[in-house]
């Protein structure tokens, strides 16, 4: 049996306090879709497939560059982050990965953390690697860049932590690496831009050869920030030139957070997925930047329509284009929610923006594109985007074990208040002490 960090008694206590609501709802929603043709029992058993994984750096109290304001019950080490981790798949069922981060959630026991995971049901998603701050002891500093560095032992430094992950990955059964990379100068002249991007791609061919068969390697681009003039990695353009280059292991990866805003987002999904480099994405929202907000907090409708592409592309492939499985991953900052209910309501709301993506009338929306019937093509996915599918959503988790209302339940469970005895704040970093 799956070991649970929330009492299991407890869910099932809460969803028959849901049931009857819940099940008044779901005929409600099962009649309208039944008009429409749509088959809800059908959409429930596509949404209990649904899978995203969290960051492990997710589940701490995030910060911005002025002040962190620390949480109560904040995991102290990456054992504890599985834990909180748990706690989102066994109430939402749709998180059963975790993407861990080096060298923060680094450990001397991969087996015991190997061990840990799987007795909660949860397995490992891409490792990141991480060059973009100093750590104690390192020989050589990042502060003039990482894997586009003049200087070649700072290169070779980077590589090695690389070519880390990817050991520490195999040995947690991770089959991807992320490479982000804050690499880019601040100042016109500070770099030749041509010679850093040759750089990046003499390391990256480096990391790239000690991939291991079955693994992918995922290149993240995001426009700005920590070099604010010119960044190596910045744009989807330079990111697929790279994959392209570097083999058929490389692919983009898209942080839905890292683009100028107003840049048509679905739009780069749907130019990856056409030519087979979409590796996956970090999943967050914004308004501004990179600003890290909980997945379909500020625009659901862009998330909605990156999964029509996503749905789009997904049916071509079962038309035998390829085998089209991108990762699915959240990259989040929760400055000032408890992370776990930020993150059990991101996963849910990728969940229904997949769902509602399946929903989409295809064959009603290309007879409409055919016929240039624009109206009723923008209305067939509205119709979609307007349907509250949140009855299918409860439902697929209250039939795989999850809980109905995820936040209710985790705070009727108190999990915070337990986490808060049992982790005191480390001494020193408690900023006031006031949590
Ligand atoms: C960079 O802004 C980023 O999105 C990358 O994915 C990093 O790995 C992550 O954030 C770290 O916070
Ligand atoms: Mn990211
Ligand atoms: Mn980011």
């Amino acid at each position: 049996a799956q070991n649970t960090v929330i009492d299991a008694g407890r869910v099932a206590e809460h969803n028959a306090q849901q049931q009857a609501a819940l099940a008044a709802d779901y005929e409600a929603l099962g009649g309208m879709l039944a008009r429409r043709g749509v088959d809800i029992e059908k959409l429930t058993a596509l949404a209990g497939t649904f899978a995203v994984a969290v960051p492990s750096w997710g589940v701490g109290t995030g910060g911005t560059r002025f002040a962190r304001f620390p949480g109560r019950g904040e995991p102290r080490n990456v054992f504890e982050k599985m834990e909180d981790c748990a706690v989102i798949h066994q109430l939402t069922r749709a998180t059963p990965a975790v993407s861990l981060h080096f060298p923060w959630d680094r450990t001397d026991d991969p087996q015991a953390l190997r061990e840990l995971a799987e007795g909660y049901g949860l397995g490992f998603d891409a490792v990141n690697s991480n060059t973009f701050q100093d750590q104690q002891g390192q020989g050589h500093s990042y502060k003039y860049g990482s894997l586009t560095a003049t200087a070649g032992a700072v290169r070779a430094q980077a590589v090695a932590h690389n070519i880390d992950c990817i050991e520490l990955g195999k040995a947690l059964g991770s089959k991807a690496l992320t490479v982000w990379v804050g690499d880019g100068a601040n100042f016109p002249g500070q770099h030749n831009l041509r010679g850093a991007l040759e750089r990046y791609l003499d390391s990256m061919r480096d990391i790239y050869g000690a991939l291991p068969a079955d693994w992918l390697m995922f290149i993240e681009h995001k426009l700005f920030e920590p070099a604010f003039y010119a960044t190596t990695i910045a744009d989807w353009g330079t990111s697929f030139a790279c994959a392209t280059e570097l083999g058929p292991k490389a692919k983009c990866l898209v942080d839905l957070g890292h683009h100028a805003p107003n840049t048509n987002i679905e739009m780069i999904v749907a130019r990856l997925a056409q030519f087979g480099k979409l590796g996956g994405f970090h999943f967050n929202d914004s308004k501004y930047g990179d600003d890290d907000l909980d997945s379909g907090s500020i625009n659901p409708f862009q998330l909605f329509l990156v999964f029509n592409e996503l749905a789009d592309a997904a049916q071509r492939a079962k038309g035998g284009d390829s085998d089209f499985a991108p990762a699915y991953m959240l990259d989040q900052s929760h400055n000032v929610t408890d992370p776990i209910e930020s993150l059990m309501t991101s996963a849910v709301e990728v969940q229904r923006a997949f769902v509602q993506a399946a929903l989409v009338d295809r064959n009603a929306l290309r007879a409409h594109q055919e016929a240039n019937d624009v109206l009723q093509a923008a209305q067939t996915l509205k119709a979609a985007y307007r349907t509250d599918v949140s009855a299918i959503l409860a439902m697929a988790r209250v039939r795989n074990g999850g809980a109905a209302d995820p936040v209710g339940c985790y705070r009727a469970a108190g999990y915070r208040d337990g986490v808060a005895e049992r982790r005191p704040a480390k001494a020193g970093v408690s900023g006031s002490g006031i949590v």
